[in-house]
């Protein structure tokens, strides 16, 4: 197979050092591709296209909403028709599930859908203003921010390029999109799909290579209008810090320590299984992982036990055969996993299952890490303050409400969160005090592209998704209209 290039300006190039990068299937280790390993030119390349794209000859952010809806409905039916293949290409490259991969693409279709559907529909507003200067009309209008920067990440490649790729071109925007430089062929097989429907050269650019060597210019540069970024919290920091140069807008959806609060009287099985979905699905490498459960006391023991049942029951292999649990990323991440769950064993936790690398039944090779479940945890310990991004969760006791939700919010995150409980009145008191941006009562981890996305305190701001996914690749402009156009007699008549 020959090496994926970058596209920019509507054509396929490669990195201008002519440099490659492999990139590895986590199930195995092996070579799944070389793609090109950019630098800083590279990105100053893709963004002088968008540049020109948008400022010079301004085609796309010209052309009505309704044609690029129909543009982006195309994009989305040609995802559809490819999505097999497309979910193949996502689970080889991240190492999750296929049935998870498959719905990732399923979610990816949906979104460009709602985008395209989106713009369509009425936006800003007419207002009743006074007439001290005369009669007005005044309304605000909708437009482009310009040329945005799009940094995603690995544990949803496809997703969360299309998370951000769909409103920011249905907006009008010109994106240069830099993929994680571990999962990057989703984003190519997107690039391609573009390539394929037309999209105006230059208007979707994709630069591929690591973040400090291509991706940082993307928010350094002065050419830039704007930077959305999903990934670590220091690497938000970093991010931000670039950004304020020419104080272009800024995106942010960082990482979490999600607590997931469980009362006694909660239905059992569904709160066990949903406290796995939140914290297993996609080898627990999910944002808003319910990586701390907070129990009620009294039903501690029965809930550890069952859970740990269920998580030493889980299926563990290469995301192609469809396990519950596929590889985790790269051979980084499962030494800092692993790491994780050793201190939190040294520091007087208890591993009450998993916890080791698996290296069985044709993982041999991959980065596998079994589903684990720490008890006896205790609020200052690592495990419980910092993001570990693997199947690992730990386990406190709470005796009241209250109490659960001093220890929820007793964290710097602030992205998600979930309340378990039979009583309506309390699920909704507990929701209402979790300093986070997305809640689940009585469910983990579902997402919808209908409902806003994003995070509090060091989780990050602005959102992905929902009508506000659209308004922050937007900016607004005020118009004023005199509707009586001669002199109004504010200055005295020479
Ligand atoms: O993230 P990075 P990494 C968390 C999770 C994980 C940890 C580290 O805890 O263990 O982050 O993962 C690009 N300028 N999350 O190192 O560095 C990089 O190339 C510009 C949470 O992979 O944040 C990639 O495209 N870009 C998270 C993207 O940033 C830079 C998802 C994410 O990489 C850059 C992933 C720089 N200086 C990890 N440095 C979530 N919120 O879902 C890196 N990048």
């Amino acid at each position: 197979m020959s090496p994926a290039m970058n596209f920019i300006d509507g054509a396929w190039r490669p990195a201008t050092a002519g440099t490659l990068r492999n990139v590895i299937n986590p199930a195995d280790g092996s070579v799944l591709a070389q793609v090109a390993d950019s630098t800083v030119e590279d990105t100053r390349l893709a963004i002088a296209a968008a540049r020109r794209a948008f400022y010079e000859i301004g085609t796309w952010r010209r052309m009505s909403g309704a044609k690029r809806a129909a543009l982006l409905y195309k994009v989305a039916d040609v995802i559809q028709a490819d999505a097999g293949r497309l979910a193949e290409v996502d689970c080889l490259d991240n190492g999750k599930p296929l049935r998870e991969a498959q719905a990732d693409v399923d979610d990816a279709v949906a979104c460009f859908r709602y985008y395209a559907g989106l713009i369509g529909k009425p936006q800003g507003g007419v207002y009743e203003v006074p007439d001290g200067f005369g009669e007005m009309h005044a309304y605000a209008m909708h437009e482009p921010v310009g040329v945005c920067g799009l940094i995603t990440p690995w544990n949803y490649p496809l997703l969360m390029a299309t998370w951000k790729l769909a409103p920011a071109l249905a907006a009008g925007n010109s994106v240069v999109l830099k993929p994680s430089e571990l999962t990057p062929l989703s984003a190519i097989e997107l690039f391609k799909i573009f390539e394929k429907v037309g999209l105006p050269p230059g208007t979707a650019n994709l630069v591929l290579g690591t973040g400090p060597a291509a991706g940082q210019e993307l928010a350094a540069s002065d050419q830039v209008d704007m930077i959305t970024f999903t990934g670590s919290t220091r690497t938000g920091q970093v991010i931000a810090t670039q950004a304020v140069g020419n104080l272009k807008k800024v995106g942010l959806e960082l990482g979490g320590k999600s607590p997931n609060i469980i009362f006694a009287d909660a239905d059992f099985e569904g709160a066990v299984e949903w406290a796995m979905i939140g914290v297993f699905f996609n080898q627990g490498q999910v944002c808003s992982a319910g990586s701390r459960i907070l129990i009620e006391e009294s039903l501690k023991d029965r809930f550890v036990e069952r859970l740990a049942q269920r998580a030493r029951g889980m299926r563990i292999g290469p995301g192609l055969t469809n396990p519950d649990i596929g590889a985790i990323v790269s051979q980084a991440q499962l030494d800092k996993v692993l790491g994780f769950i050793d201190r939190a064993r040294a520091s007087g936790a208890r591993v009450v299952c998993g916890g080791r690398r698996h290296v069985a039944d044709g993982c041999e090779r991959g980065y596998f890490v079994e589903p684990t479940v720490i008890d006896g945890c205790t609020p200052d310990m690592e495990i419980v303050r910092e993001e570990v991004f693997g199947p690992a969760v730990s386990i406190q006791t709470f005796r009241t409400e209250q109490e659960a939700i001093t220890m929820a919010n007793d964290t710097r995150y602030g992205l998600a969160g979930g309340v378990f409980t039979s009583d309506g009145a309390r699920a909704l008191r507990v929701m209402k005090e979790l300093r986070a941006g997305i809640t689940w009562i009585n469910c983990y981890n579902p997402t919808f592209n209908e409902a806003p996305w994003g995070g509090y305190k060091m989780s990050g701001y602005g959102r992905d998704l929902g009508v506000n996914g659209l308004l922050e690749y937007q900016q607004v402009k005020q118009v004023n209209i005199n509707l009586h156009p001669g002199p109004v007699g504010w200055y005295a008549q020479a």
